[in-house]
């Protein structure tokens, strides 16, 4: 029996006495904006508006109808998934709880506080900043920089309260769904499957637990179990355990099972285990899981260069392809399971098969790992710990300790998560960084994050690697970021200002983050600024810039790179190219090394408003040039050239499971394209490695030295005459590079499923973008390279439009642009 308490509430800032109508899940930035009392938070700087709104608390009011019924329930609980964060919960004019931490999940035992009728339920949200102020006061414990101090004494997503690339703009809620239950006799309290996998045969262990609400005097026993498997074909399996004992493992044999993979590996089946608690026959509780069958941890091995750190899955280790994941709106209430299915899906478009959420944000919904098992990426799940000190009180302690319970119980029989970690960069940041430090802090930090909370892991999930910190060797300040072992976060490019061919001197095992940063596209920039602001140097444009210097680097960086672009505009692509080969640069050097390096995932997937960052998608959803090219440089099948000296080496990774075979092609070749020499030849490479297939010296070429301004390198992986890879090298930095005009055009042919644009060139053409006007989209390739005098077809799919548009039309709204045309 159940009473939902999502839907419509009533508000107020409690310093005012105006009600509004709000919504629950939501967020008090979402109900001031849906009642017009504030403005766009996001919008110019009016972020430093927004924040002041933190500084009141708020309450929240609703009435709802009890039955009965529902008092005569054995049990009655308030369930709250998620309250942000500090809160005060009123029943009936009695305060039955408080609260301090998002990630937790809360229950209430409230028979006693209702009423058959009509009810009242007050929550109040108690001001985030005026209570990080004064804890800040009490105890200044140091946290990143640009974050209101304080915020490592509250268990709020840490990036609320700012970030390099995220906004102050704490926001309060009840953020996740609140509702009542009634229970009869008993229920489940835990469920908890453990698979055990035995030359392809897969044995499950369901362990089961519930509570009786009897006082417990004989030993009649009136609980049975039932469990029912739904396999991935829909055929139901069911399995009874009669006169069931309060814990009790109920073991099923998997017919013909079929196994989980990552994406790009094989496809992800999965199988439904219903668990039905009965008291006397009669149905009381049931918890329905869905799992895959695969094993999947991390497997570290002492070899030639320190000790391999490395993604297995099935007894295979993968490379690990992807990016960091970070909240996906500041407003967590704008959130939703359709946003995150098209994130995901670009993450898939772009060949990943792995997240890494940070752990300065919030434990993600349910629908994120669901959707995550659905579309094969691997979650490597840091624990909400983030670029700060922590004091273990014994409150902090008892409160982290039932948040990891409620989050490793809620998620750890997904299919999709690859292992838990302690924390961002907090075992780095005590072994290297300046900030202040003590004995007692320091050995907080060990008791937090090597005893205690794995501790929580190894008790509830038992099966899944914990990793102590990221980055981190094994632990214990043993030089957290070394090369040679564990995961690694590289940042000599970018905040060191490294020039980005740096990434060759590494073969890190794992890294775990590097990234460069960009400007989002134009049409995203026009969403938070006025004409007059469009100048990345601007009050505005530096408002939504988070990283200190970023923008100055930036223009260092192209300095190096690129002509001095002509206008904003052209700035912003160019921002976006940069970016693109920064990283491209970095993950084939690693990707060439496969084996000693088994993982790149960049930092960062996505931006939780509008700004200039790391991320390769942005607040919009609008891919950068990035995640074009991260489609092209995480192809399971990949082609890619290292050149040294006017010379190249053209290697081959397969990350698939079977052996390739296919045509590679070269060809050196002169700016209208003319080859000056060229081969091909038939390679074959086998599963699961990286070969180098050709080695090329072009010195008798590029002297004198301005031939090297002249020529470009061309190569192409073909697999039956379809082209799965390929690119084009400069001997030269692109700024000296002469470019013919390309004399770029494009025509919109329509067909069954998609459009095609089918681009030609007449010359070279260097980082091809291709866009529309006023729609969005997102085309199968793009920021491509076209070898003068060849057409390019580029597909979208027909549901990527708005219905009904015609070849016309697209042909209007089609802009195209390549490297030449910056300056
Ligand atoms: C890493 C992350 C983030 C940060 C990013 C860019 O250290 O863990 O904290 O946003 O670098 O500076």
């Amino acid at each position: 029996m159940v009473i939902n308490l999502n839907g419509t509430w009533q508000m107020r800032n409690i310093s005012q006495a105006e009600w509004l109508e709000a919504k629950v899940p939501g967020s008090v930035y979402n109900d001031l904006l849906n009642s017009g009392k504030m403005e766009d938070p996001f919008y110019r700087d009016n972020e430093d508006i927004a924040l002041k709104l933190c500084d009141f608390d708020y309450e929240y009011k609703r009435e709802f109808t009890v039955e009965n019924s529902l008092l005569q329930c054995d049990k009655v609980l308030l369930v709250c998934k998620g309250i942000d964060t500090l809160s005060t919960i009123i029943l009936n004019g009695n305060t039955i709880a408080q609260t301090n931490n998002m990630h937790r999940t809360y229950e209430f035992d409230v028979k006693g506080y209702l009423v058959e009728g009509q009810n009242k339920i007050q929550i109040i949200l108690h001001s985030p900043t005026k209570f990080m102020q004064k804890k800040h006061k009490e105890d200044p414990l140091w946290g990143a920089g640009d974050c209101i101090p304080g915020f490592p004494h509250l268990r709020k997503a840490h990036c609320m309260s700012g970030w390099d690339w995220g906004p102050k703009l704490p926001d309060l809620g009840i953020w996740r769904d609140i509702y009542i239950i009634g229970y009869n006799h008993g229920r489940l309290t835990d469920v908890y499957i453990t698979q055990h996998h035995n030359n392809g045969e897969v044995n499950l262990d369901v362990r089961v637990s519930y509570e009786s609400f009897k006082a417990c005097c004989s030993n009649d026993n009136v609980f049975d179990i039932e469990v029912v498997v739904t396999y991935p074909s829909g055929e139901k399996k069911t399995y009874e355990c009669n006169e069931a004992l309060q814990t009790t493992h109920i073991s099923i044999d998997i017919e013909k099972p079929e196994l989980w993979w990552p994406n790009g590996y094989g496809s992800q089946p999965l199988y439904n285990v219903e668990v039905i608690l009965k008291y006397k026959g009669e149905k009381v509780d049931t918890n329905s899981l869905n799992i895959g069958l695969r094993t999947l941890t991390v497997k570290r091995e002492k070899d030639e260069w320190g000790e391999s750190f490395e993604i297995n899955v099935n007894g295979i280790s993968i490379f690990a392809m992807g990016a960091d994941y970070i909240p996906e709106d500041n407003i967590l209430a704008r959130c939703n399971k359709e946003r995150t299915e098209r994130l995901i899906k670009d993450c898939v478009k772009a060949n990943f098969n792995m997240l890494r959420v940070w752990g300065g944000g919030y434990y993600p919904d349910d629908y994120f790992f669901d959707l995550c098992d659905r579309y094969g990426i691997i979650v490597w799940q840091d624990l909400m710990f983030a670029c700060a000190v922590y004091r273990m009180t014994e409150e902090f302690t008892e409160n982290i300790v039932q948040e990891a319970i409620d989050n490793v119980k809620r998620i750890r029989h997904h299919a999709s998560l690859g292992l838990w970690c302690g924390n961002n960069e907090m075992e780095v940041g005590w072994a290297d960084w300046p900030f202040p430090k003590t004995a007692d802090l320091r050995t907080d930090y060990i008791k937090q994050f090597e005893i205690i909370l794995p501790d929580v892991v190894k008790k509830y999930d038992p099966n899944t690697f914990y990793w102590k910190s990221s980055p981190s060797s094994g632990g214990g300040f043993d030089k957290p970021n070394d090369e040679n072992r564990g995961d690694v976060h590289y940042w000599d490019v970018w905040h060191g200002l490294k020039p980005f061919t740096d990434y060759r001197n590494y073969y890190f095992r794992f890294v775990s983050e590097f990234g460069f940063q960009s400007f989002p596209s134009l049409k995203t920039i026009e969403t938070f600024t006025l004409p007059e602001d469009r100048n990345i140097f601007s009050y505005v444009m530096e408002k939504h810039q988070k990283n200190g210097s970023a923008n100055g680097k930036i223009l260092y960086y192209l300095s190096q790179n690129f002509k001095y672009p002509k206008d904003f505009d052209s700035l912003l692509y160019t921002s976006q190219i940069l970016q693109a080969e920064a990283i491209k640069y970095g993950v084939e050097h690693w990707r060439r090394n496969r084996g000693r390096c088994m993982g790149a995932i960049y930092w960062q997937l996505n931006d939780c408003w509008p700004v200039a960052s790391w991320a390769s998608i942005d607040y919009y959803g609008r891919w950068k040039a990035l995640h074009y090219f991260a489609k092209r440089f995480f192809s399971p099948i990949l082609a890619s050239a290292l050149d040294h000296d006017n010379k190249i080496d053209l290697y081959v990774t397969n990350d698939t499971l079977q052996n390739f075979t296919g045509k590679l092609s070269w060809s050196l070749r002169t700016q209208d394209s003319k080859i000056i020499e060229s081969s091909e030849k038939e390679i074959e490479i086998s599963p699961l490695t990286a070969k180098c297939f050709v080695n090329l010296d072009f010195s008798k070429y590029l002297q004198p030295s301005q031939d090297k301004r002249k020529l470009y390198f061309e190569y192409k992986l073909e697999d039956n005459g379809k082209v799965i890879s390929s690119g084009t090298i400069l001997f030269t930095v692109a700024k000296h590079y002469e470019f013919l005009d390309p004399k770029l055009s494009v025509d919109v042919v329509e067909k069954d499923n998609c459009f095609e644009f089918v681009i030609s060139a007449q010359n070279y053409a260097k980082y091809v973008e291709l866009m529309l006007t006023n729609l969005d989209c997102v085309f199968d390739d793009n920021y491509f390279d076209i070898v003068g005098g060849t057409k390019k077809v580029v597909c979208v799919d027909k549901s990527e439009l708005p219905q009904g548009i015609t070849t016309d039309e697209l042909k209007k709204q089609v802009k195209i642009r390549s490297i030449y045309d910056i300056a």
